[in-house]
């Protein structure tokens, strides 16, 4: 495979940009390559500056769930766009997404944009912390919840595929106000909330984990905490910044049934363009700026084209028979992908999936959080990683990330994937 223009695009980026990329993530710095620079991209697609074609499983990490350059999404950014770009003032686009959000999770009656899933739970927490008056924020081993100062404790996503153990720049008394404990872990969970000398303002999750790879809530964990929250007055926040629109119309907390106080969401809802919320019930949302005193803002809040390619993407994936189909997909993917594990890699990996979000980690298993999440072999993941690379599979440049199949996925590319599977897994059996 020729790589020639991304070596010299990296290169010249590197001198620009730190790490030569705007997310570390994207630097493929855990999968011992360097990062491919993207020319296009349509349906599963992607081409990259030097023609190589890719089948993609990344989907941006999330937001792209129908697929490249979808034509409906092109259409409504094309007709916002001859309109104007961004405003700084209210547009009726903002309703058209707000109704549609908020009739898709109940447990919403108010939401606020913003652009980006990092602003979404920032301003959640703050907002948690100004309803309540209390001030610690509990979070989960793994949990990746964005870059603000207050999460990234024992964080995931890049955090840990990176090693970084916290961040620098992060001031101790910033950190010692968020209690960071072990996923699906019960006995902590029960014991943590219900010392009131903490002050817990806000306890937010991953319904769903994707940021040390897919975790699933043990059976019962997320309604033991809906229990215990409401039992001790806590704000319970789902981050379903990547579950929200993917899992189901009404995100994981449809899926499992369970009404949290807020919920934030981003990736999807833009349809490839930044967007992020926040939202929950009139109470609380009527705390924050200009209704109440809890301050938020943001310049290109409500972007009329990233409104115009949320509202499109949400159409499509109301159409009935959607979620069903993905799934179908899905699960017939990862049946056939359990099946090659188990003939060329027994014992050695773990397949975690929740709807169309899945990871194959390289570990015995199970992965059940953090810590036994943290027992793969990133080594052999890169292995696997440059194989599928070279056989044209793009896949997650860490082994602490999700996969996702889109409405895009023809079974011609899920057939070549499996394919690719195979001779990748030949390659790497020890
Ligand atoms: P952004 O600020 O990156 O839009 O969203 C932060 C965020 C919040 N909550 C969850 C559950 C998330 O997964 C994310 C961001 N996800 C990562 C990948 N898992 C984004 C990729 C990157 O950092 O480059």
């Amino acid at each position: 495979m020729h790589i020639d223009k991304s070596k010299s695009f990296f290169k010249r980026a590197q001198e620009l940009i730190p790490g030569g990329v705007n997310s570390p993530v994207r630097a493929c710095k855990s999968v011992g390559c360097d990062p491919l620079f993207v020319k296009k991209a349509f349906g599963t697609k992607i081409i990259d500056v030097d023609n190589n074609e890719f089948i993609d499983f990344v989907c941006s990490w999330g937001p792209m769930i129908l697929g490249h350059n979808h034509p409906k999404i092109v259409a409504a950014i094309e007709q916002a766009l001859v309109n104007g770009t961004s405003y700084g003032a209210p547009t009726p686009l903002e309703i058209e997404l707000a109704e549609m959000v908020i009739n898709a999770f109940p447990a919403m009656d108010k939401v606020r944009f913003v652009s980006s899933g990092t602003e979404a739970t920032m301003s959640a927490i703050r907002l948690a912390r100004g309803y309540t008056g209390k001030k610690v924020v509990i979070k989960f081993d793994g949990c990746y919840h964005g870059h603000a100062d207050s999460f990234l404790v024992q964080a995931g996503s890049g955090v840990i595929t990176l090693g970084i153990p916290g961040s620098p720049g992060v001031p101790d008394d910033i950190v010692k106000n968020t209690i960071s404990i072990p996923y699906n872990d019960f006995e902590t969970l029960e014991k943590t909330l219900a010392d009131d000398s903490l002050e817990i303002a806000c306890v937010i999750i991953e319904a769903v984990a994707g940021n040390m790879g897919v975790v699933p809530p043990a059976e019962g964990f997320l309604q033991k905490l809906r229990e215990l929250t409401t039992q001790h007055n806590i704000v319970l926040i789902f981050d379903e910044v990547i579950t929200g629109f993917r899992l189901a119309l009404g995100g994981a907390q449809s899926r499992f049934g369970i009404a949290p106080d807020m919920t934030c969401l981003g990736k999807i809802i833009g349809g490839g363009l930044p967007v992020g919320a926040y939202g929950g019930n009139k109470e609380i949302m009527s705390q924050i700026a200009p209704e109440g005193p809890v301050y938020q803002a943001g310049t290109l809040s409500g972007n009329p084209l990233a409104m115009a390619a949320g509202v499109a993407t949400l159409q499509a994936l109301s159409e009935p028979g959607f979620y069903d189909r993905l799934e179908t997909k899905a699960e017939a993917f990862a049946a056939e992908l359990q099946k090659l594990a188990d003939k060329y890699l027994p014992g050695e990996t773990t397949l975690n999936r929740v709807g169309s979000m899945m990871t194959t980690f390289f570990n015995g298993g199970p992965v059940v959080d953090f810590k036994s999440a943290m027992k793969s072999d990133t080594e052999r993941y890169g292995q696997f990683f440059r194989e599928m690379l070279q056989s044209g599979i793009w896949l997650a440049p860490s082994q602490f990330e999700a996969a996702f199949i889109s409405d895009a996925h023809s079974p011609e590319d899920l057939a070549q994937a499996l394919e690719m599977t195979e001779s990748s897994f030949k390659k790497i059996k020890k």
